[in-house]
């Protein structure tokens, strides 16, 4: 304890494992948020980047770090950057959604984040958390072991990034203003991207397209994310395989597969072993969505494997991927996935829960006279039948200064009305939500479980559920309603795997557990940014525990205001 105060008054004091570095040793990182010209598709656009860059730079930390990266925003556009999957214990300051845990950095203003890491290891990211800019700004994060440490598998050759985006023709900032006024779909994307470059399915795109050179008989360690808006991506390269050693900075059972599905938000650590014959090869990246009559971009993004000393002439082999439709494909990757035990990565499931939340993920529509929804209404979205409204003052600083009125503590943490959610016909009585900004309040270091229940309100698809300031080990799923007698019989307590971002099958439900030991203010939502838009999310508060050390630290002296 002594020790422990001494760092804190001369040193600063890394929370999650005690160890103290000096005040010098924090590595800062300057990220200006501007406007940068981009040619994609034979056109040119300006478009919102990190330091001109797209996609944007990335972080490269020890786990157990501590960074700061001085945000100026430079653009026409309040913003704010989110960190996503690193815990920021206690930290919830830095964290970033806006209206969330921080007002936004408007034009010409700054803020000083201070970025924790703790047990985290493998890839992340990072993006914009305010309207639709994350299109364009967001970049990888690289968590390496801790110095002296190694990867609880063989020592890639070399590493990849490997970036998965979507790209507009028109200003992603017209797409979100169109869709929001007409109260329908937005309008579907131009192109994904590998890497920032869609490849050369597009047009004007061969010459740009990414490639990665491989030699004979090496391991290449690929840290993947999906960065896109709206859609699942079905990822592989021909006649590789890839083999899944971590998922959203947690180190997984090695999973082998000829494809991977990744949703946005979610980030994967794959090892491809370069055996083939030299030569050159595609991978590519194209959706899965599987939801009735939804309109979306099935375009493929391609970018070139190329072995050293293959020839050019050679048409390059496609790899085989899943149909967007195909719903077993992508679940079966999915969930097939475990985590890693190690006496290194030990993990330590929930097993009795103190608190069960059951919320229903819906596509719901509001009344309209003459919107582009279904029959003339406004599409919307809900948890629990409650369509979020983001308040006027961040959450965060309302719950720590006690401002009332901004937020109300009764989120429902069960559905409102229980009924067959995945049948064929629901009434349109049962698709109109209430708006609210109602936020769950959860006891410090309780065990949660967390059951999404899907529905088919109107109409039903997979919904990839993020929650921040925590991983959440995913202890079961499965098809129609949620039985509560029947269904956690079959829960895998033992090594499930352990997230950030988990898919929510169609038609169906998944239950994940956590335990709320780190006090604060978290989002939780659909990472589908449509369906944020509409209002898919809701809000967890951990209040803080007894002593200092289960308190949410206090405000950064640079908040952005309000
Ligand atoms: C994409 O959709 C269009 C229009 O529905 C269709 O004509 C085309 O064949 C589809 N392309 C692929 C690759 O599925
Ligand atoms: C997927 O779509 C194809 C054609 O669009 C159809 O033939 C096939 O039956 C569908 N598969 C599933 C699983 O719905
Ligand atoms: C995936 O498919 C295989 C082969 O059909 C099956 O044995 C396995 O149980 C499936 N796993 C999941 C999680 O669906
Ligand atoms: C739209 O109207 C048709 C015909 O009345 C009905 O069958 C359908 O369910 C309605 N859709 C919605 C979303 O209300
Ligand atoms: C719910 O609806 C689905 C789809 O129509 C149906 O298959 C299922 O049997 C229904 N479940 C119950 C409990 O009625
Ligand atoms: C949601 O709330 C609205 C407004 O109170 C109500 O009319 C509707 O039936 C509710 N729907 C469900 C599915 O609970
Ligand atoms: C930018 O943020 C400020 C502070 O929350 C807010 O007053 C202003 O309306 C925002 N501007 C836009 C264009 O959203
Ligand atoms: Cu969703």
């Amino acid at each position: 304890m002594l020790l422990k105060y001494h760092c804190n008054i001369l040193l600063i004091l890394i929370v999650a494992n005690s160890i103290c570095v000096k005040a010098s040793d924090i590595r800062r990182y300057s990220f200006v948020v501007r406007e940068a010209l981009y040619e994609r598709l034979c056109e040119r656009k300006w478009i919102l980047t990190v330091n001109g860059k797209f996609p944007g730079p990335s972080l490269k930390v020890h786990a157990g770090e501590t960074i700061v990266v001085d945000v100026l925003n430079r653009g026409n556009y309040n913003i704010t950057l989110h960190w996503h999957g690193v815990k920021q214990p206690r930290n919830p300051w830095a964290d970033g959604p806006a209206y969330i845990t921080q007002c936004p950095i408007q034009p010409g203003k700054r803020f000083s984040e201070k970025i924790i890491f703790s047990k985290e290891e493998g890839t992340l990211w990072w993006h914009a958390h305010s309207d639709w800019s994350r299109a364009t700004v967001h970049g990888l994060i690289m968590v390496y072991p801790r110095p002296g440490g190694s990867y609880p598998f063989p020592k890639p050759d070399a590493e990849v990034p490997i970036i998965l985006g979507e790209w507009w023709k028109e200003d992603v900032m017209k797409v979100l203003e169109e869709f929001v006024a007409s109260g329908g779909q937005p309008r579907d994307s131009d192109a994904y991207t590998i890497n920032g470059q869609p490849g050369e399915l597009y047009p004007c795109s061969a010459p740009r397209r990414f490639v990665m050179k491989v030699d004979p008989g090496k391991t290449y360690l690929l840290r993947i994310v999906n960065a896109d808006m709206n859609e699942i991506l079905f990822f592989g390269v021909a006649r590789h395989h890839l083999t899944v050693v971590g998922t959203d900075g947690c180190y997984t059972e090695p999973l082998t597969r000829g494809y991977i599905a990744i949703s946005p938000g979610q980030t994967m650590d794959c090892l491809l072993r370069s055996d083939q014959p030299p030569a050159r090869y595609y991978m590519a990246a194209c959706p899965y969505v599987n939801g009735a009559g939804i309109s979306f971009d099935n375009t493929t993004a391609t970018a070139i494997l190329r072995y050293a000393g293959s020839s050019r002439h050679t048409p390059p082999e496609f790899p085989k991927l899943p149909s967007p439709n195909d719903t077993s494909a992508a679940l079966n990757f999915t969930y097939s996935i475990k985590s890693l035990i190690s006496k290194l990565h030990p993990i330590v499931v929930p097993q009795k829960i103190n608190k069960r939340i059951t919320t229903t993920v819906s596509v719901n529509v509001f009344p309209c006279e003459a919107c582009a929804g279904p029959n003339g209404t406004r599409l919307a979205a809900a948890m629990n039948n409650i369509s979020f409204s983001a308040p006027p003052v961040d959450i965060l600083e309302a719950y720590y200064y006690q401002i009332p009125g901004i937020f109300s503590k009764k989120f429902p943490e069960s559905p409102p009305l229980v009924f067959n959610y995945t049948a064929d016909f629901i009434p349109l009585e049962l698709e109109i939500p209430k708006k609210g900004t109602k936020v769950a309040m959860l006891r410090y270091n309780s065990n949660i479980e967390v059951v999404f229940q899907g529905t088919n309100q109107v109409g039903e698809l997979d919904h990839p559920m993020h929650l921040h300031g925590f991983s959440f080990f995913v202890v079961g799923w499965g098809f129609g309603n949620f039985d509560p007698n029947k269904d956690p019989l079959s829960y895998n307590l033992v090594d499930p795997q352990k997230r950030n971002t988990v898919i929510v099958p169609r038609n169906g439900w998944t239950a994940i557990r956590f335990t709320a030991d780190n006090p604060g203010v978290w989002f939780l939502h659909c990472h589908f940014e449509r369906h944020l838009t509409w209002g898919m999310e809701t809000v967890f508060i951990v209040r803080s525990g007894r002593g200092p050390a289960a308190r949410v630290l206090p405000p950064p002296p640079d908040m952005p205001p309000c």
